[in-house]
């Protein structure tokens, strides 16, 4: 390696950003305000290493790309392919797929990916229920996966809040489905990938794994790995993984083809070489053996987490969580789950509302709350601080129209306390 010279061309450079363009300056000074100075509970956030965002802040950001290495519509692309190649090479190693594909731009370009690798419009695809805890990209009207595709949902068990696996089983034998989607945004227990295989192969339908939200657990191992039983398993980088912002696949090699043409010329074109650069450093990080010790403490403290919530009077959604998110029905305090993200937001926790099973309320109220362990865990805060975080929250909820702005900023300041002990992006 030759020696690093800082020079403005090998990477993010602050000066030459503030002299150039300060207002866009004070945009990413603010954010690293709002970042150290509160509480990061958005499920789906992490706070990235340096090396990853160094990465993304690289030249390679200039490069066009379409094909894949080796096989180029570009020349120049040396270096390039040297990053892709390790990203793909990493991720089988730390997934022990047979192939990957790391240049979707995001969860969702995966997914469209992968029903274009395997589905024609008009296909039918049995998914998990976004209202019940799946996606967008699930069978959603207002999305391609329900204007191209014939969509069939399945959700929870009213009692047990859990998947409900006879109703997946009857849905597949009544539909026959072409694929069925297994995973979700907003489902705090462990998926039964075996279960699923076994439905798919009885209906004859390709199994896919929507992993997006826990593939950084499976990557540390705490939790049990889809990749055995998914025909395809698509993922996004920048959740539990800590990774960039982006999407990844992983499939059996019998698809690789398939899926390496969906992905490009069919759904997209040039990829990210910055970010798929930023995914093969994510990939080395998250083999090292401090990685598997974060994921064990991000279970740990979402377990604490919703565990404190519940003890503050909100009820925990299938009674706790077995992963990085819990979900918490907020009706026992008699408040909706929009006003609970206000009042954590003005008191500068970040959360976000969500539906909970069989939510009589719209989306944009919602009776619930999701919150995630990731990046507080990230920041080195552990059970105890999961228990003051719980009970910061539930003081911050119980605010009423009288005394919000003093409730609020009571708790803001006791948040301020608490994340200075432990902050975000710590200088050390
Ligand atoms: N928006 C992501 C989430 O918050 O779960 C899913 O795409």
């Amino acid at each position: 390696m030759r020696p690093v010279v800082p020079t403005p061309f090998w990477g993010p450079d602050f000066a030459a950003l503030a002299s150039t363009d300060p207002e866009i300056a004070e945009v990413l000074l603010g954010e690293v305000d709002r970042l150290r100075g509160g509480l990061q509970l958005i499920a789906s956030e992490n706070l990235t290493s340096p090396a990853v965002l160094a990465a993304l802040g690289s030249t390679l950001s200039n490069k066009y790309a379409e094909g894949y290495p080796g096989a180029r519509y570009y020349g120049g692309c040396a270096q390039v392919d040297i990053a892709e190649e390790l990203a793909r090479t990493r991720a089988t190693e730390l997934f022990g797929a047979d192939h990957a594909n790391v240049q979707p731009h995001s969860g969702a370009s995966a997914n469209l990916a992968a029903y274009a690798a395997f589905c024609e419009p008009g296909d039918v695809v049995l998914a998990m229920d976004l209202k019940q805890g799946g996606h967008l990209t699930h069978g959603s009207k207002v999305n391609f996966s329900g204007r191209w595709f014939e969509p069939v949902s399945y959700g929870v068990d009213r009692g047990s809040e859990l998947i409900d696996y006879d109703q997946v089983r009857h849905l597949a034998r009544t539909h026959q489905p072409r694929m069925i989607v297994a995973g979700a945004t907003a489902y705090p227990r462990l998926i039964d990938f075996a279960a699923f295989r076994e439905i798919a192969d009885e209906v004859g339908a390709i199994l896919m794994v929507d992993a997006a939200h826990f593939i950084g657990l499976v990557a540390g191992g705490v939790i049990p790995s889809p990749v055995p039983h998914a025909d395809i398993v698509t993922a996004t980088t920048h959740k539990v993984l800590r990774g960039p912002r982006g999407g990844m696949i992983l499939c059996r090699a019998q698809h690789a083809k398939a899926v390496d043409k969906a992905v490009f010329p069919f759904t997209q074109g040039g990829p990210l070489m910055h970010a798929v650069a930023a995914k093969a450093v994510a990939f080395k990080e998250a083999a090292a053996p401090e990685y598997t010790e974060y994921t064990r403490k991000v279970v740990n403290n979402a377990r604490a987490l919703a565990a404190g919530l519940v003890a503050e009077g909100m009820r925990a959604v299938s009674g706790g969580t077995d992963t990085h998110l819990a979900l918490l029905d907020v009706r026992p305090l008699g408040i909706t789950g929009a006003e609970a993200e206000a009042r954590c937001d003005a008191a500068r926790i970040t959360l976000n509302k969500n539906a909970v099973p069989f939510d009589p309320a719209p989306p944009m109220v919602a009776s619930g709350i999701r919150i995630g362990s990731p990046s507080v865990t990230t920041q080195g805060m552990g059970e105890s601080e999961m228990a003051e975080i719980a009970r910061l929250i539930g003081r911050a909820v119980r605010g009423s129209a009288d005394n919000s702005a003093e409730v609020s900023a009571e708790v803001a300041a006791a948040v301020t306390e608490l994340v200075a002990t432990q902050p975000a992006y710590q200088r050390d």
